[in-house]
């Protein structure tokens, strides 16, 4: 499919949303399957909505339009106009039914939007994908969230080469036609928008599980893949019946159909879709085993399997009525998935990786040109505002209204929120007024948190009156301006904290005016203002504020903490979140004095003297200590430099590590290092993982301070790895410790995963990752291997996307070439598949920011870019904003 040049499309805006004119009950639709050719008749119950006289107007694009009818009747051509964006009639009846025959071509959609082929001509199959407007691709409609319609979908195609035919709803008839070919048919009783509707045909194998809901319906679950990897679907559906039981009991929604499919395809844009009954799925985030997956993908499987679930309510029930309103779904789905994840697994480790994420992918959106607001004002192309922002931060602005209800008053909430816009398209503003109205509470003031970009700044002061035994902490807020958008108005922030005195005890919080019952030594306060002070009575000494404990509000805390005072914290917090907080902002101190040459506070004697008596805590455990042991990454590093210098912060990083291994000492490293590998198992229960977990980070540790030995223990590890944890580890230390060591490694992990594309996947990933101004000919050679493949977006992410977002040093190397090969490759990627290449092109979210020359190469490589004829709105879109156009 070619690139749509049609980069200079208006605006969408949020202020201008009208209601639908024309209504949908009822679709039918009947597809004639092909692999070149596919035909779509689509028959639409049409009733007009308010303003007489106004023409019928549908999307559709790249569609060949054969046939049109009014109830039966064919209408000549020059009664409709069928443009390049869709079909407008004039003088309609107010009710109708309108049939439309289209042509459509699979097998040259390599945008991977609507209908097309999965894998080879010969063995793939055929699926769709229509969120956010796929639909428009595959029949004229109203491509609407807000028009929700019930669907009859008819699928015919011939019986050898599409043997298993899927669409969404319950199972309505299947049978032969004389001609080879068969038929089956689906009714789904749910209305729901066209996003949502979902085909698959082909060969597929399946697992099934008998589930009956809370509520009595008996469902059967069914998880499709191909032949080759079917047997690598057990643990999703193992993660399916979890969530499917959490969600009865944490929210009390069960599932509404008597059947759900889920399929794996290696062809996908994103990691997966909650079609109605038909979930698709990136393979990445469906299969996995032991052999070819690392813990961190069990989770995310896990995570992403329940998300998309949970979408049956969260965004299938109660949809958007808008795709400005996309964190309604995104922002709650993510938030019940951690939720979730947060139950079947570690709940502090979980919300350390959740923090670490927003600050590694979030904050710098945010504090970048591409900054918007969770609920974005306008879009021009709506498939860019799939983000962290989106996603991540809509998160937590949902975890902090939950926090502000609390856990029954939340959930009394949701109950309401579900039972009165059931089957509806709803807004923002009515999820805060269901929550709101339910609790007797007005959470209007949180919109502003959906309205405003930026990250706020909450600073804190505190002050000790010995004299009044009083303690006061003045809080104030700043949000920095974002493009487009110069005042900020001041955000209600949740502020959960503690105060530690000095031998490590919590003391009791009374605050002034307050009776002197029993106060409880963690409260919320909550900052509406610009600033404001807050008094704790009887104190009796000065105090270590724990502020924000669970990261209460996504902000960024500066709080002028003396590193002996962090150390403090980070020896007593009971908070696990607040614990690894105060090591983390423990190390940046010490990464600043690595950074500078100066230590004058003593924070990197701090940090590293407080992580290597932690280390030698027996009673500490493994997976926390593997937490505390790893300093923020660079990308966060660098966030807090006035300008990014990839190269110094690279350097100042790795001697911070290898101050810490000095520290702790290579002996005791290594001691470590032989007790955990002896331990070695492929099991996938918490201990064994966090025993991963920790034995990575010591290995790195070792790295760091005696690349040789610990070369050796990796090449050992990568020989005896019981599992592609222990194993993809070891290379990867091998890869950054010994060279020629590695390559041998590499060479055989190449050849024992030809056959699996997920762990090529990985094999490139590592290698796009290793750091350096060798980094761009590796990668130049890896994109020769003929694995590589342009057209498959997991390879062209863990190529280029690793690269890109994981590789500062060698993607801002200080010639520029790494930008220019990017660039170049970003055209050819657009040709193909603009939603891949807009979300490389990201990538360049960051430049302004960047030390010279990188700065003036970045953004020469971004112009060249968008000089470019013919490149999609997607890629102009990004790039425009990207340098401010
Ligand atoms: N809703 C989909 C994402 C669709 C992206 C369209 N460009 C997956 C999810 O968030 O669950
Ligand atoms: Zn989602």
């Amino acid at each position: 499919m070619k690139a749509r040049n049609d980069s200079a499309a208006p605006a969408v805006r949020l202020a201008q949303y009208t209601r639908p004119t024309w209504r949908v009950a009822h679709v039918e639709l009947d597809f004639s399957l092909g692999i070149d050719e596919t035909e779509v008749i689509a028959r639409l119950d049409l009733s007009r909505d308010g303003d007489p006289g106004a023409p019928l107007e549908l999307d559709g694009e790249d569609l060949e339009l054969l046939e049109v009818l009014i109830d039966g009747d064919p209408v000549a051509p020059t009664r409709y106009t069928a443009g390049e964006r869709g079909l407008v009639m004039h003088e309609v009846p107010d009710q109708f039914v309108l049939t439309t025959r289209v042509r459509i071509k699979p097998s040259t959609n390599t945008a991977l939007e609507g209908l097309y082929l999965s894998g080879s001509r010969e063995a793939g199959f055929l699926l769709t994908q229509c969120e956010a407007q796929g639909f428009r691709h595959i029949t004229y409609f109203p491509d609407r969230p807000d028009v929700l319609a019930r669907y009859t979908v008819t699928l015919r195609a011939d019986a050898r080469r599409f043997p298993i035919l899927l669409a969404g709803g319950n199972p309505d008839g299947s049978g032969e036609l004389a001609d080879g070919r068969h038929w089956a048919r689906f009714v789904d009783p749910h209305p729901k928008p066209s996003y949502l509707f979902a085909l698959v045909a082909g060969h597929l194998e399946r697992i099934s599980h008998d589930y009956v809901t809370a509520n009595g319906r008996a469902v059967e679950l069914h998880i499709w893949a191909e032949a080759d990897v079917i047997d690598r679907c057990h643990y999703a559906m193992d993660a399916l019946v979890r969530s499917m039981r959490w969600d009865e009991k944490a929210y009390g929604r069960n599932y509404d159909l008597d059947v759900f499919h889920v399929v794996a395809t290696h062809d996908f844009n994103m990691g997966a879709m909650e079609n109605k009954g038909l979930n698709i799925f990136n393979a990445k985030y469906l299969l996995a085993d032991p052999d070819s997956s690392t813990d961190d993908e069990y989770l995310h499987v896990e995570a992403v399997v329940a998300h998309e679930y949970f979408h049956n309510w969260s965004g299938n029930r109660v949809t958007c009525r808008d795709w400005f309103q996309l964190s309604l779904k995104e922002g709650l789905t993510v938030y019940r998935e951690q939720s979730f994840s947060a139950d079947m697994n570690s709940a502090a480790l979980k919300r350390i990786e959740d923090v670490a994420l927003l600050r590694r992918a979030q904050f710098p959106e945010d504090a970048g040109p591409l900054s918007h607001p969770v609920r974005p004002a306008e879009y021009r192309e709506i498939n860019n505002f799939y983000t962290a922002t989106v996603y991540e931060k809509g998160s937590e602005l949902v975890r902090m209204i939950a926090g502000s209800l609390g856990r029954t008053g939340f959930r009394r909430g949701m109950d309401a929120y579900f039972e009165r816009h059931d089957g509806e398209a709803a807004t923002i503003e009515d999820f805060l007024a269901a929550l709101g109205d339910a609790n007797g509470v007005d959470l209007t003031p949180y919109l502003a948190w959906y309205a405003q970009a930026g990250t706020p700044r909450l600073r804190g002061r505190g002050s000790f009156d010995p004299g009044q035994r009083r303690y006061t902490l003045h809080l104030s807020q700043e949000t920095p301006p974002t493009p487009g958008h110069g005042a900020k108005q001041a955000l209600p922030i949740p502020v959960k904290l503690a105060l530690f005195a000095s031998d490590g005890r919590m003391l009791p919080l009374r605050m002034q005016g307050e009776s002197r019952q029993a106060a409880a030594d963690e409260r919320v306060i909550v900052l509406s203002h610009a600033e404001r002070d807050f008094v704790f009575e009887d104190i009796g000494e000065d105090v270590v504020p724990s502020l924000l404990r669970g990261f209460s509000a996504p902000v960024m805390l500066e709080y002028d903490y003396a590193p002996t005072e962090l150390a403090l914290l980070l020896r007593y917090d009971v908070d696990g979140f607040n614990r690894w907080e105060a090591g983390q902002q423990l190390a940046a101190l010490a990464f600043d004095a690595c950074l500078s040459g100066e230590d004058a506070h003593g924070a990197a004697d701090a940090w590293t003297a407080s992580i290597a008596s932690i280390f030698a805590d027996p009673s500490m455990d493994d997976a926390l200590l593997a937490e505390l042991l790893t300093p923020p990454g660079e990308i966060e590093l660098a966030d807090r430099q006035p300008r990014h210098d990839p190269a110094a912060v690279h350097a100042a990083r790795q001697q911070l590590l290898s101050r810490l291994a000095m520290r702790v000492g290579a002996g005791t490293l290594a001691a470590r290092y032989a007790t955990l590998f002896a331990r070695a198992s492929a099991d996938l229960d918490a201990a064994a993982q966090a025993r991963r977990r920790l034995q990575r980070r010591v290995l790195d540790l070792l790295a760091a301070m005696e690349p040789a030995r610990a070369a050796t223990l990796a090449a050992r590890q990568y020989e005896t790895a019981p599992g592609m944890t222990d194993r993809l580890a070891a290379l990867a230390t091998l890869a950054r410790t010994d060279e020629a060591a590695a390559a041998s490694r590499l060479a055989h992990y190449r050849a024992r995963y030809d056959d699996n594309p997920l762990a090529l996947d990985k094999w490139f990933m590592l290698q796009a990752s290793l750091p350096g101004d060798g980094a761009l000919a590796r990668i130049q050679r890896l994109e020769a291997d003929p694995a590589f493949n342009l057209k498959n977006p997991n390879r062209v992410q863990s190529l280029m996307g690793a690269f890109a977002r994981t590789n500062p040093t060698g993607f801002h190397r200080a010639d520029g070439a790494a930008y220019g090969w990017f660039a170049d490759r970003l055209l050819q990627i657009d040709a193909l598949n603009p939603q891949v290449s807009a979300r490389l092109g990201t990538a360049f979210n960051g430049w302004a920011r960047l030390v010279e020359p990188q700065r003036e190469l970045a953004r020469a490589a971004v112009n060249r870019m968008q000089a470019h004829e013919g490149l999609s709105r997607d890629l102009a879109d990004i790039l425009d904003r990207v340098v401010g156009g």
